[in-house]
């Protein structure tokens, strides 16, 4: 994946002419800085915003780095779970790939597609492996898979500003689960944070240290299995007297955190979703609207 385009890259990969590029450059429809030599150079996150906001087709999504099957794909969310799975299953890289982002490059947010897309395609493939259909290596695969759509996902969303509030998070040492963590940065990237995920498998303290050091104003905790619950209870506790002292907000959210543990812990919010997540970090900070966004008919709407 290409992080910077030059015009000609992009008029290639869309099927215009170089100047036809560069005029939508200039009147602000896609961002772009100057080098050094004063050639116009195009992040791939302003590209692929201007191509969802325009529903511009791609003739060559290679030459910016997506599967050559992008525009062929579902673009219903719903019915994505099944593919997604399929492909998964099947270690198809390329076929994940082109389902994940036809269905953004169609308008459905990050978000949208980590909660109603790759969970659901998870707790598919987690029955599937509990009953013998697949084998482990099939479901390791289509971790390492989905954790490099998830990255590249992220490439595409908007840069947060400079001055937007730090978010991290991770789960504890027991806790080797790394695609919700991940989701949870993507989602709050999204939504205008300036969002790291730590990854998996820290002891509380070094959670702690990490509070201390960052003064994030949002801290996540990501639970996806305990091996005690009174541990679970104690590090989780702890983190949130950190986390207090620091005044960042703790949110809690994972399939292992039930409600006997739950309601033994502090914390400033608990999410079953991701959208609640979200819906909660929107009360601390709304990021705001971008002024020069293009606009949303095609730029070459009316022009024959
Ligand atoms: C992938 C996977 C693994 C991988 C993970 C690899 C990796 N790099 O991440 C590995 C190989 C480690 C693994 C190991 C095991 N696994 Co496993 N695994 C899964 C599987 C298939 C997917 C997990 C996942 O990523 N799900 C996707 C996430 C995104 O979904 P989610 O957790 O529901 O998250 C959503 C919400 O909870 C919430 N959320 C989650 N975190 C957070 C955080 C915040 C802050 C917020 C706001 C929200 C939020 O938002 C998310 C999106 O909606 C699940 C099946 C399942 N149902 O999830 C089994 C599953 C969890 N595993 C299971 C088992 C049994 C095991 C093993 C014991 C197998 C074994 N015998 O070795 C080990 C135990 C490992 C351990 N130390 O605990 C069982 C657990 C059963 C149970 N009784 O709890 C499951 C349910 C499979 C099954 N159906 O039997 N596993």
């Amino acid at each position: 994946m290409k992080d910077v385009l030059t015009p000609k890259q992009v008029a290639r990969a869309i099927g215009v002419s170089e100047a036809s590029l560069k005029r939508w450059c200039d009147k602000g429809h896609i961002p772009f800085a100057r080098t050094p030599g004063g050639h116009r150079r195009l992040p791939i996150s302003g590209v692929i915003q201007f191509l969802r906001e325009t529903g511009q087709p791609i003739v060559r999504p290679e030459v910016l780095g997506l599967p050559s099957t992008t525009g062929l794909g579902e673009t219903v969310i719903d019915r994505s779970v099944e593919g997604l799975v399929r492909a998964l299953e099947l270690g198809d890289e390329e076929q994940a790939r082109t389902i994940c982002f036809d269905l953004y490059l169609a308008g459905h947010s990050a978000l949208d597609i980590c909660d109603r897309v790759v969970a659901p395609t998870f707790h598919h493939l987690g029955e599937r492996w509990q009953h013998g259909d697949i084998e482990v290596y099939q479901e390791r695969l289509g971790c390492e898979i989905t954790l490099r759509i998830l990255y590249e996902l992220r490439v595409f969303l908007r840069t947060p500003d400079r001055d937007a509030p730090h978010a991290l998070g991770g789960t504890l040492i027991q806790d080797p689960y790394a695609i919700p963590t991940t989701m949870v940065e993507v989602v709050l990237h999204e939504a205008g944070w300036r969002a790291q995920s730590m990854g998996t498998g820290h002891p509380v303290e070094t959670l702690c240290a990490a509070i201390d050091d960052k003064k994030p104003r949002l801290f996540w905790l990501s639970i996806s299995t305990a091996d005690s619950a009174e541990a679970l209870v104690d590090d989780g506790n702890e983190l949130y007297r950190c986390a207090a002292e620091k005044k960042a907000a703790l949110v809690l959210g994972g399939r292992a955190l039930n409600d006997d543990v739950r309601k033994r812990i502090n914390y400033s919010a608990f999410c079953d979703h991701l959208q609640h997540l979200i819906a909660f970090a929107k009360t601390l900070y709304t990021a705001p609207e971008i002024q020069d966004s293009p606009s949303h008919t095609h730029p070459n709407a009316g022009r024959s």
